[in-house]
């Protein structure tokens, strides 16, 4: 992308304290009894259904991944059995239990501020792609290495933009131990399909035109989808409407969670237990968290500001809120429609995105935040610096 730091490039293999219980648990267990207990804790498993129709005794080839076209039959499992539906790989590959961290630890991993400007639209109607999804280990702070699962090496992923009507054609290669996939928000296309999941090595294509403006999530939808957010597997798609909305200042800020389990070698396991106990370690907008605070947003007096918020969660919501200042129009879904004015603080939901504009009159520096402040303190929480 035009504005962004280039990805790290260390990969890392998390080691077996950072895996989540619910893998130990397939690893002792049937395939069924995991599905059982996934669909309890999953948000979503598209294709869950016909998974556990499959994976009984009369268990064959056949499922979502057998049907999708782009990547032909069900890819292998890397040093696993085959699998009829590649949303369950999470459960099935044991094999990133061996640890491989960067031999000076996470001393070595540098911080890089993310870039919170909106790129600007690509010359043509037709948005190619190429994402890879790798295992990279992740500075959110000075004093904080997290052993993240990314889309092109960094948490969140690439800030996409396009226009209502644009063609996306988008490309999701694994290069990690771990199967992963992409479900964008902006699309209306058959998951089982699209969504898919894809073992190390392989590739998922597909096409879509956004039918409505806003600003929408993205994120790797294999099972759990809980763990797969959580680990870092998320970014945003903002879609513009095709008549521009008045000119501004355009800034996406995307919330995440990190749940933090005991670091080894100076990097930090994300934490399935945790996540599934929703209280998290730290907040982030752009994955770390305060950076906009040692690192603020600065535009100038007079200018309009448009923050695109989108919240990955996984789980909690955000009170968007500026100190010190009103939107003047907040877009409730596909602007320009759907405007409300005047507006203090709007909650977005966990999966959802929103439109946020204020017209900057006054210089100071003013306080961005999730106002959920048990979760804005956590660092949520960001300057937006207007100078005089
Ligand atoms: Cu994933």
């Amino acid at each position: 992308m035009p504005n962004r730091d280039e990805p790290l490039e260390a990969p890392i293999v998390l080691d077996s304290s950072a895996l989540p219980e619910v893998i130990a648990f397939e690893a002792v267990s049937t395939r069924r009894a995991f599905l059982r207990r996934a669909s309890v804790l999953s948000l979503a498993i598209p294709g869950l259904g016909a998974a556990l129709a499959a994976c009984g005794p009369e268990e064959k080839q056949g499922g979502a991944a057998a049907a999708s076209g782009a990547a032909g039959a069900a890819p292998p499992i890397a040093g696993g059995r085959p699998n009829p539906d590649s949303k369950l790989d999470s459960s099935l590959h044991i094999s990133a239990r061996s640890a491989t961290v960067p031999s000076a630890g996470g001393a070595s991993i540098p911080y890089k501020r993310f870039d919170p400007r909106l790129p600007a639209l690509p010359v043509g109607r037709t948005l190619r792609l190429h994402f890879t999804a790798r295992a990279v280990p992740i500075r959110v702070s000075d004093d904080i290495v997290v052993a993240a699962w990314t889309f092109e090496g960094d948490t969140p992923g690439p800030i996409v933009h396009c226009r209502v009507g644009d063609t996306v054609e988008f490309t999701l290669t694994n290069e990690a131990e771990m199967p992963h996939s992409m479900d964008f928000h902006a699309a209306q296309i058959d998951p089982k399909v699209a969504f898919r999941s894809v073992a190390k090595g392989e590739s998922v294509t597909f096409t879509y035109k956004p039918k409505y403006a806003g600003a929408f999530l993205y994120h790797c939808g294999t099972a759990p989808v809980l763990m797969h957010i959580g680990s870092g597997m998320y970014g945003a798609i903002i879609v513009s409407p095709a008549e521009p909305l008045p000119p501004a200042k355009e800034f996406v800020l995307i919330e995440g969670e990190l749940y933090l389990g005991a670091a080894v070698n100076g990097v930090h396991p994300l934490d399935y237990n945790k996540m599934l106990s929703t209280l998290p370690d730290m907040v982030t907008f752009n994955g770390r968290p305060d950076q906009y605070t040692r690192e603020p947003i600065h535009v100038k007096v007079g200018d309009r500001v448009r923050f695109w918020v989108v919240n990955a969660g996984p789980t909690v919501p955000c009170s968007f809120h500026v100190v010190g200042e009103q939107f003047d129009t907040v877009y409730l879904g596909a602007p320009p429609g759907n405007s409300i004015h005047g507006v203090q603080t709007f909650s977005v939901a966990a999966g959802g995105g929103m439109c946020f504009e204020l017209v900057c009159n006054v210089p100071g520096e003013f306080p961005f935040v999730n106002h959920s402040f048990g979760h804005g303190q956590k660092g949520a929480i960001g300057y937006l610096v207007v100078d005089a």
